[in-house]
This record gives structure tokens, C-alpha cells and sequence, in this order.
């Protein structure tokens, strides 16, 4: 998401901020230098949602581009030894959370005839890996709805595009193993992952293109990944 917004911000974006952590987002609002402003919210809890759209200050009412990047991967285990609550965190993050998102901020897009929807979803939805089953199925749910979203905008100047990036190297495993930080780097050894300003340099764009060309999807992943999962590792 700082990525995003990074570049965002060099195409003279306006930024809405939004996400749990306020400190983290005040941090970033500080360093860009464009008009910025901090939605702290829960995606997995509508009302939360609703306060935080509610508060926008006049300047920020009108959203033009939604990027849905909230979601998480937790736990790498088989279907019987996988914790519920992780597989519940993960539900309720990528799957409701984007849902309700897009719920309530594409009416807005579709009344001022303006709006670009972007989902990130994962090479995990279209490839299955071992142990990885409730989130590559959430993903795949991402897939999908984003693109059942793209027909049904079909003909409107309403954009919606899915980003399906590989192996990445943020967060993203450090908080898959619950804070492992030795057992996340593991993951990125030998290989040279995609960084998140691969994603957002994706994500960019797709929302640069003129106004008539919806770019639907875009999968990516790092040279040394094909399909999700299995990877080359160099040695050393
Ligand atoms: C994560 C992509 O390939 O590491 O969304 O599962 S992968």
C-alpha cells in the first residue's frame, strides 16, 4: 500500500489513506506531497467502513480510483491441522472486506460516471499450492468477483482491473508465519522475489490507460516463479 501510494502520489493523485494502524498511515501521509488523508478502519467490519467514509472531509467525498489491497495470507497447513481463526482472519479480510469496499463506494463511481476499481488478488487463486487452500480459495474469490464487477460494468466508464501478482517480497510471509521473521526469509531465499513496487508500478498502470481501455487483468510474478508455489532457488 505505501508503494501504491508512493506512486500514486508522483501521478498527482489525491490520497485517501485507509487502513487499521493510524500511526503507520500518519507516517506516510507525512512524506508524500500530495493532499493526503488518513481513514482509519477495519475493512472486516462494515460499520467501520461507514464511519470512516462518512468523515471524509468535502475534498476526498468524491473517490475516483479504489485500490482493495487489504488481505493477508495466515498459515501454510493442511486442511485438518490449519487454525479456523486463521482461515476466518483470512475471510473476513480479503473475501468481506473487499466485498463490502466495493459495495459502498461504487455507487458514488457509477452516479458521477467516473471510477476505476483495482483488486489485488494473487497468482495463489489461479494455481493451486499445497497448504495454501483457504487462502488461494479467497483469492480465487477475488478473481472472480472482480471480473463478474468488470461484465456487469461493462459499457459504463466504470474500470475495474484485477492484479494477480507472485511471490512478493513484503509483509506478506512474515505475517503468513505469525511474526516468524527467520522462517519468512527462508521463503525468499535464493529467489529474487517481486517487491511491492513491482505491484504497485502494476497497479499504476492500469489506471493510467485512456479512458476507453480497461486492462481486466494482470499476472505477474518474479522470473523464477511459474506456476505459484514452485519456484528455482540458486544456491547461496
Ligand atoms: C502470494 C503469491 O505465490 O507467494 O499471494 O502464493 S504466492
Amino acid at each position: 500500500m505505501r508503494a501504491a501510494a508512493r506512486l500514486l502520489a508522483g501521478e498527482g493523485a489525491k490520497l485517501i489513506l485507509g487502513a487499521r494502524r493510524e500511526e503507520r498511515l500518519q507516517k506516510l501521509a507525512a512524506e508524500l506531497k500530495v493532499p493526503s488523508h488518513v481513514a482509519v478502519m477495519d475493512v472486516r467490519d462494515e460499520a467501520s467502513i461507514r464511519a470512516a467514509l462518512d468523515a471524509l472531509p468535502a475534498e476526498f467525498r468524491e473517490i475516483d480510483v479504489l485500490v482493495n489491497n487489504a488481505g493477508l495470507a495466515l498459515g501454510l497447513a493442511n486442511v485438518e491441522d490449519a487454525n479456523p481463526a486463521d482461515w476466518q482472519a483470512m475471510i473476513d479480510t480479503n473475501i468481506v472486506g473487499l466485498i463490502t469496499m466495493t459495495r459502498l463506494v461504487l455507487p458514488g463511481m457509477k452516479k458521477r460516471g467516473r471510477g476505476h476499481i483495482v483488486d489485488i488478488s494473487s497468482v495463489a487463486g489461479n494455481f493451486h499450492y499445497p497448504w495454501a487452500n483457504v487462502y488461494g480459495a479467497s483469492k480465487a474469490f477475488v478473481t472472480y468477483f472482480s471480473q463478474a464487477l468488470r461484465a456487469e460494468m461493462v459499457g459504463s466508464p466504470v474500470r475495474v482491473t484485477n492484479i494477480e501478482p507472485g511471490m512478493a517480497e513484503t509483509e506478506f510471509s512474515e505475517v503468513r508465519f505469525h511474526g516468524d521473521a527467520a522462517k519468512a526469509k527462508e521463503v525468499y531465499k535464493g529467489v529474487t522475489p517481486l517487491s511491492a513496487m513491482d505491484v504497485a508500478e502494476a497497479i499504476r498502470w492500469a489506471l493510467v490507460q485512456p479512458a476507453h481501455v480497461n486492462i481486466s487483468r494482470i499476472e505477474l510474478m518474479p522470473v523464477m516463479q511459474a506456476p505459484a508455489g514452485i519456484t528455482v532457488k540458486r544456491a547461496g
